[in-house]
């Protein structure tokens, strides 16, 4: 579909709980062909594998595996940084072999530390060098559509409200973070700028209609920092939290569904096409998201515009595609955007999955109040008041959450 086409399907934007229309998600444990799913064992040798087929080639698209030519090079490191709390690396992750194409990881982990530490893995929307006050960061080069972004590129600690260094340090975690432009800048260009041309067969010049758009190449960048992160002695490669605010969290949730690397998985006022069922309809809907921003998802993935009941697969499978491993969902009382209840009720749904496993999941068909978190399954909640934001309300959470897990 054209982007006129996406238009025309595209219903009235609707924030009416009462008209959220009637619907039927599908069943995580029935297989397409009708069979039950068993067991943890049928649901990981069988069901899984088919869900993640579906959310592959329906809405993220399929990406490739780790290129042969991956390597890293160390290109800082500093055992002073941060009043001394911290040792601050600077690592390229090169994508070929040639070292034309790579990806900046920046990497703290506390000095205080007996043994290799558990990491909180994120991307960041803005620059390395945003989300402290720590001057000796290296920039990031800013990767905006031409003529929008600021001509300088964000100052220095510009996201720092969002990135609770210190606080994660003083706690025994570590913290890597990666612009996300560094893999693919956030804009429609046809794909020719990010990573998906290094993967292009001969004569092709986009991703065909089932392969990945720009979340599941950010998502793809996450699973490169991780493979950097099991060759890092100060970090404990099993014990790695993947994290993601917004349309980062969209990524951080398919990067834990794909890899089963990432040990606990933070959602952080997802939305659509992230953690909201995108059944019912509320706020953002497939339609406006793929009109606003064509280059997310894979092609295919319009064809639902205006046409969810359609979909083989809803948003509380991508939930469960990270089972039994912890996943966090928080949300925001003011983000009607990313509708609160539908990130809420993913959780909620992808508890059978969960309970195959023989652990707890999420419970309820109302929202819990506001400021209350709910953590005493595997599938934890909250949401916080205030608006579309990751504070560090929303990070203490993560970490009492991860303490359970990951100490
Ligand atoms: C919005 C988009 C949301 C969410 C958000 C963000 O414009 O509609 O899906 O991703 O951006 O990333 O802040």
């Amino acid at each position: 579909l054209g982007v006129s086409g996406v238009r025309a399907q595209e219903p009235a934007m609707n924030y009416d709980e009462s008209r959220v229309p009637a619907y039927t998600l599908p069943d995580p444990l029935t297989m397409s062909d009708g069979r039950r799913v068993a067991d943890a064992e049928g649901w990981m040798s069988e069901r899984r594998p088919e869900l993640l087929a579906l959310f592959e080639s329906q809405i993220y698209g399929k990406a490739p595996g780790r290129p042969e030519g991956v390597h890293f090079e160390v290109l800082s490191e500093d055992r002073y940084a941060l009043s001394n709390m911290a040792t601050r690396k600077e690592i390229a992750v090169y994508f070929t072999d040639d070292e034309e194409h790579f990806m900046t990881l920046l990497l703290y982990v506390p000095n205080k530390r007996t043994d290799a530490v558990p990491v909180f893995l994120g991307l960041n929307f803005k620059g390395n060098h945003t989300i402290c006050d720590d001057p000796l960061v290296t920039p990031s080069t800013l990767r905006t559509e031409p003529g929008k972004g600021p001509s300088e590129g964000f100052p220095r600690a510009a996201a720092a409200s969002r990135w609770p260094v210190e606080m994660l340090i003083a706690n025994g975690y570590g913290l890597a973070t990666v612009y996300r432009g560094d893999i693919d800048p956030d804009y429609d260009d046809g794909f020719q700028n990010g990573v998906h041309p290094l993967f292009y067969r001969d004569g092709q010049t986009r991703p065909a209609p089932d392969e990945w758009g720009t979340i599941a190449a950010w998502a793809w960048g996450l699973s490169r920092a991780m493979d950097y992160l099991e060759t890092d002695e100060d970090v404990d490669a099993g014990r790695v939290a993947v994290i993601g605010h917004s349309r980062l969290g969209k990524a951080a949730l398919w990067a834990g569904a794909v890899d089963t690397r990432f040990a606990l998985v933070v959602s952080n006022d997802s939305g659509c096409g992230g953690a909201a069922l995108a059944r019912r309809r509320y706020a953002e809907t497939v339609a406006r998201i793929n009109r606003l921003f064509p280059h997310w998802f894979c092609d295919n993935y319009k064809r639902y515009a205006g046409n969810e009941d359609a979909l083989p697969v809803d948003q509380h499978e991508l939930i469960a595609l990270i089972a039994p491993r912890p996943v966090y969902i928080a949300s925001a009382a003011g983000d009607k955007w990313a509708d609160v209840k539908g990130e809420f009720l993913a959780g909620v749904h992808a508890t059978p999955v969960y309970e195959l496993f023989g652990s707890e999941g999420l419970y309820g068909t109302e929202l819990p109040p506001a400021d209350e978190p709910c953590m005493s399954g595997r599938i934890g909640y909250h949401v916080r008041s205030g608006g579309h934001d990751i504070t560090l309300y929303d990070w203490r959470q993560f970490v009492k959450f991860a303490d359970n897990y990951l100490k």
